[in-house]
């Protein structure tokens, strides 16, 4: 009998000895080390971007090592470098532009670091030089702004709208397919009249200054602001009203993102028409990083699903946006 409480004692001591090493060990010892390039914190979307990462980064048991770029893509340059001589693996960045990434990851992939590509993507002759790309399809978002213009303009019956247009960072991906899809998708429509089109660089200052300066050029010609993201029309929000206008009344306002700020003001009538683009990228990215340490294959582009909201519809009941 005390033979066998013995030999249960020591069961149970063994058992909780793992239970309680276990935990720890995985701690430890993180599923993969991964290089994250942000490119800066210019937007309620960026800043929601980042949070989810580290958020979903610590969910997975995943090391991220996080590198905010301030908006340059020099920085971001290093950044990678940084992350090829840490010897992480996996790298992920948000390329600020489209271009001159060739060199810096011909090093990773020389390393054997995969890449994947966050929300924007590159352009390159060697399309060995990343994996995957886990971002919005920007252009539908372009053709979604258009297509709620389309129905507004039959809606109010007008025979022409002069559209001004406040575009993101030049040479970014979302700056060139969201105008891309919006001006595709109105071409055909003789009512729509494309008046200007500026650079606001997707920040809020910005906004506001592309709108004072369009409204001194153009004052009350203007019937449609198409703005790239919330913080430029957050920016250029005020600039209406102090020019006597009352937004979404005299003037239709256009926005992408659908950040909480932002939603709140398309539900106080401000804004019109927002076109979703999620920044929570997060898992998608986790379990890429995660079958690419496994040797395993990763599609080449994920696309998250996004839908519009606008003034057509019942936004009593949105869900907190959580960016
Ligand atoms: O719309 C904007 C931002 O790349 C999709 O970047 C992103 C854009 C987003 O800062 O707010």
């Amino acid at each position: 009998m005390k033979a066998k409480l013995r030999v249960l004692a020591a069961l149970l001591l063994c058992g909780a000895f793992l239970c309680g090493c276990q935990p720890k060990q995985q701690a430890a010892e993180p599923a993969l080390v991964l290089g994250f390039s942000q490119l800066g914190s210019e937007s309620s979307f960026r800043i929601g971007n980042t949070k989810d990462i580290e958020d979903k980064a610590r969910q997975y048991g995943i090391s991220l090592m996080m590198d905010d770029a301030n908006q340059k893509q020099e920085n971001q340059i290093n950044a990678i470098r940084r992350f090829i001589a840490y010897r992480v693996d996996v790298i992920a960045f948000s390329p600020i532009v489209e271009e001159g990434w060739d060199v810096v990851l011909a090093e990773a992939k020389n390393a054997g670091i995969p890449v994947v590509l966050v929300d924007r993507t590159i352009q390159t002759d060697d399309e060995q030089l990343y994996v995957s790309q886990i971002g919005a399809d920007f252009s539908r978002e372009g053709v979604m702004a258009a297509e709620y213009l389309i129905r507004k303009a039959n809606d109010i019956g007008r025979e022409r709208l002069n559209i001004v247009e406040i575009r993101g960072t030049e040479d970014s991906t979302p700056m060139k397919k969201r105008h891309e899809g919006f001006l595709d998708t109105i071409a055909g429509d003789q009512r729509m009249n494309l008046l200007d089109s500026v650079d606001g660089e997707f920040l809020r200052s910005r906004g506001a200054e592309c709108m004072r300066l369009l409204l001194a050029k153009w004052g009350d010609q203007i019937d449609v602001i198409f703005s790239h993201n919330d913080e430029m029309t957050m920016g250029a929000l005020p600039e209406i009203e102090k020019a006597g206008y009352v937004p979404g009344r005299d003037m239709i306002l256009i926005s992408i993102d659908g950040g909480q700020e932002a939603m709140e003001l398309l539900q106080g009538g401000k804004i019109n028409c927002i076109v979703e683009c999620t920044p929570k990228l997060g898992s998608i990215l986790m379990e890429t990083a995660l079958k690419l340490k496994a040797g395993e294959s990763v599609e080449r582009v994920i696309h998250p699903t996004e839908r519009s909201f606008s003034d057509y519809d019942d936004l009593s009941g949105l869900e907190p946006r959580g960016y």
